[in-house]
């Protein structure tokens, strides 16, 4: 393969719901772009793109797969990104180096959740979009269907650049509005013939042709004004428009392709090889920092990583884009992110698992490189006089969250190593090692996105492992105030041991002072803080440690120990064992002996009294609140939101958006163990939806009650 100069390459990203046929789109085009010679499909296993054993199994493309076609000497870089909700992680990573999105419609749904999700990435990274309806040999395929749902939601910036002369098992050509010529296939697809439009279509056809021609002119003010002197514009024209119109995401220009039959895909590569942007025509990338860098093949090299994997015999694969400047074997680069160095042997440019060596690759291009020492996904490698990071990717959060387990404890490392491998592949999974919980939990796109971790374990690296409900981490605190004193007295043959505290308890609330009087059972208590100590919990929340001692009823000496002994408490709280937060705690008087007192003591006496008062305070269990958003069709609304009644949610909200619902609520995290699969099965999986940490809460008594009931039943096994 040739080295491409910047203002050759074009990089797109092929995305759309599951199911929509991109791995099929894929395969079709590197057969027409003479990448492979024959064509293989999801059904055989043997596709480019679906390499991976897990891919293979399940018939889903889990990874996203970068592949390019040379097409009239451009290079076309592709990456074909997992459709599935759960696997979104692979469509925000190649939005990042990609410049436009193909967004695969399946002719028999039209626009589908998934579709909705992506588009809405798209949005965020401002990236072009042409929409490409597929499966049009489909018995139940309706391509009018889906143009009118398009027109619903994105309104005239749809235009069709063509349409299917028949839909359904007798698909075999469609009427091209730029060229204004009709392509049919015979079966086996390919190479078409070009005809000239049949009488009974011209009129649609001319419709269309003029609505093509005045969407292309709006872009550009000479266009325009061409348009207004001759009535018309000639091909390449409208190319130029169409190219404007995509880059300010003024158009969407629409597509038909039967990926299946490999019809109108040359047509399709044709158009993206001639009017989809280049590199060097797209708004310029930014810096951490905030700089514009442009795609410059003579400025300073700098390339960033949106991808790794690990495959058989070779290790580590390391995609990479080159943002700025060139790179080329034997090149030494410095990792701006984690500060090594490292040598680059050699640069690929690649087609699913297929690698063909080339000596350099300028800026814009897409590749890949093996054997680096310590480059992550995300990481820059820089040349002499550059200092660029990036960290323009912006994942999801997880909201699928399980606790994994070793079937033999001996795999336990083993593991903890693979996930943190499969983390740093896919960065929409979170894996924590929970000291509190005493559990490993994973934290996923989905259930199906937990699935496919498993097989990947049990399959590929033959380890058992299973998933269990995870804890949830609760916390306790307090509603009132509450005094207690503890003495700890020892006497045991030689020194003994004494400590006394007295203290009270209240509840923290930011932002409100401390009073300089307590009242208990008709008592006062006068308050001198001396010293105040605000502490931010590990777990979240504060402790606030207020000294108040007067006349040194207890040496200064031995705060320290009072503190740490409530400490220990905090970190298990006196109802459930679980965090406490939020607690304000004032020592104002105790008690030492000249001999006997000691640091232990007072840990002892300090742990205790708080203890005592704790319970005292009207003690409540707090649980974790989620902000959840659901997008829901607006027919399944009502279903959607008794489900989230039945979860203890609160419905905060709701917007309309064309045909779409969007339900805000809060809901507590335990009520979400498994909200993507029920979510699934009342929509037919037709919603989605995100949910992210929002504050903790008290939990109903009912709950707390329960959680009570249990904890002493465990805390009796365990005596
Ligand atoms: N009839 C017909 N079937 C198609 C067509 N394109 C794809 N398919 C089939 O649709 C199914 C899904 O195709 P894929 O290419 O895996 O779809 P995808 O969009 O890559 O799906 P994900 O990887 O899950 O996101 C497969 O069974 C394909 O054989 C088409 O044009 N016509
Ligand atoms: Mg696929």
């Amino acid at each position: 393969m040739k080295v491409y100069q910047t203002n050759e390459i074009k990089n797109i990203a092929i995305l759309g719901s599951s199911g929509s046929g991109k791995t099929t789109l894929a395969e079709a085009m590197l057969y027409e772009g003479g990448v492979i010679k024959r064509r293989g499909s999801i059904e055989a296993g043997n596709t480019v793109s679906d390499y991976f054993p897990v891919e293979k199994e399940y018939g889903y493309s889990v990874f996203s797969t970068v592949f390019s076609v040379e097409w009239q000497d451009r290079k076309l870089n592709f990456i074909d990104c997992p459709g599935s909700d759960d696997f979104i992680g692979g469509a925000v990573s190649a939005l990042n180096v990609t410049d436009t999105a193909l967004m695969v419609l399946n002719a028999q749904y039209g626009i589908e959740v998934g579709t909705i999700n992506q588009f809405r990435y798209t949005d965020q990274f401002n990236k072009p979009v042409i929409f490409i309806v597929n499966h049009l040999d489909n018995a139940l395929a309706d391509y009018d269907g889906a143009i009118v749902q398009l027109k619903d939601r994105f309104g005239s910036k749809i235009v069709q650049i063509q349409y299917p002369v028949n839909v359904g098992p007798t698909f075999n050509a469609v009427v091209d509005v730029l060229k204004m010529k009709m392509y049919r296939w015979k079966p086996e697809g390919g190479v078409p013939e070009v005809l000239e439009i049949p009488a009974d279509e011209i009129d649609k056809a001319t419709e269309l042709h003029t609505a093509l021609i005045e969407a292309a002119a709006e872009h550009d003010d000479q266009l325009m004004e061409k348009f207004f002197e001759d009535g018309n514009l000639s091909e390449d024209e409208l190319r130029a428009g169409i190219s404007a119109g995509l880059i300010t995401r003024g158009m969407f220009p629409v597509f038909c392709v039967c990926a299946g039959k490999d019809m109108c895909v040359r047509r399709t590569l044709e158009f993206l090889g001639n009017v989809v942007p280049t590199v060097d025509r797209m708004p310029k990338v930014k810096t951490s920092d905030g700089r514009e860098v442009a795609p410059d093949p003579n400025g300073p090299t700098g390339i960033f990583f949106f991808k790794t994997t690990v495959e058989q015999h070779i290790g580590q694969v390391s995609y990479f884009k080159v943002i700025s400047g060139k790179v080329k074997e034997g090149d030494d680069l410095l990792n701006a992110d984690r500060g090594s160095k490292e040598r680059i042997a050699q640069i690929f440019s690649v087609a699913g698992q297929t690698r063909n060596q080339v000596p350099e690759m300028l800026a814009g291009d897409i590749g890949a490189t093996v054997k680096l020492k310590d480059v992550k996904r995300g990481n820059t490698l820089n040349g002499k006089g550059a200092d660029y990071t990036f960290d323009f990717i912006k994942y999801p959060n997880p909201k699928y969250r399980r606790a994994i387990r070793a079937v033999n404890e001996a795999d336990s490392e083993k593991m903890a190593e693979l996930l943190t491998r499969f983390r740093e592949e896919d960065p929409t999974w979170l894996v924590e090692q929970s000291k509190e919980l005493k559990q490993t939990i994973v934290s996923g796109q989905g259930e199906f996105h937990l699935r496919t971790l498993k097989w990947r374990m049990e399959n590929n690296e033959k380890i058992q492992i299973e998933y269990l409900e995870p804890k949830i981490p609760y916390r306790e605190t307090i509603t009132k105030a509450a005094r207690a004193d503890y003495r700890h007295k020892k006497q045991s043959g030689g020194s003994g041991q004494f400590g006394e505290v007295h203290l009270i308890v209240e509840p923290y609330i930011e932002g409100t002072p401390m009073p300089d009087v307590y009242r208990f059972g008709g008592q006062e208590f006068k308050i001198s803080a001396r010293d105040t100590q605000v502490i931010d919990l590990d777990w979240g929340g504060k402790l606030v440690f207020v000294n108040s001692i007067v006349g040194g009823a207890i040496d200064t000496r031995f705060l320290p120990a009072i503190l740490k002994g409530i400490m220990a408490r905090m970190e298990q709280g006196p109802l459930t064992g679980s965090y406490a937060r939020d607690v304000r705690i004032i020592v104002y008087d105790g008690k030492m002996h000249p001999v006997d007192s000691n640091e232990i003591s007072f840990m002892l006496a300090g742990r205790n009294a708080f203890s005592t008062a704790f319970r005292e305070a009207g003690p409540k269990i707090l649980e974790p609140i989620y902000d959840v958003e659901v997008s829901v069709p607006g027919d399944y609304l009502g279903d959607v939101m008794s489900d989230l009644q039945g979860r203890r949610a609160i419905i905060m909200g709701m917007n309309s958006e064309k045909g779409y619902e969007k339900l805000l609520a809060k809901v507590p995290l335990k009520e979400m163990s498994s909200y993507s699969t029920s979510l699934s099965s009342i929509t037919g999986g037709r919603a989605s939806f995100t949910m992210k940490f929002a504050s903790y809460e008290l939990v109903p008594a009912d709950v707390q009650e329960k959680l009570l009931k249990a904890y002493a039943e465990k805390s009796q096994d365990e005596d």
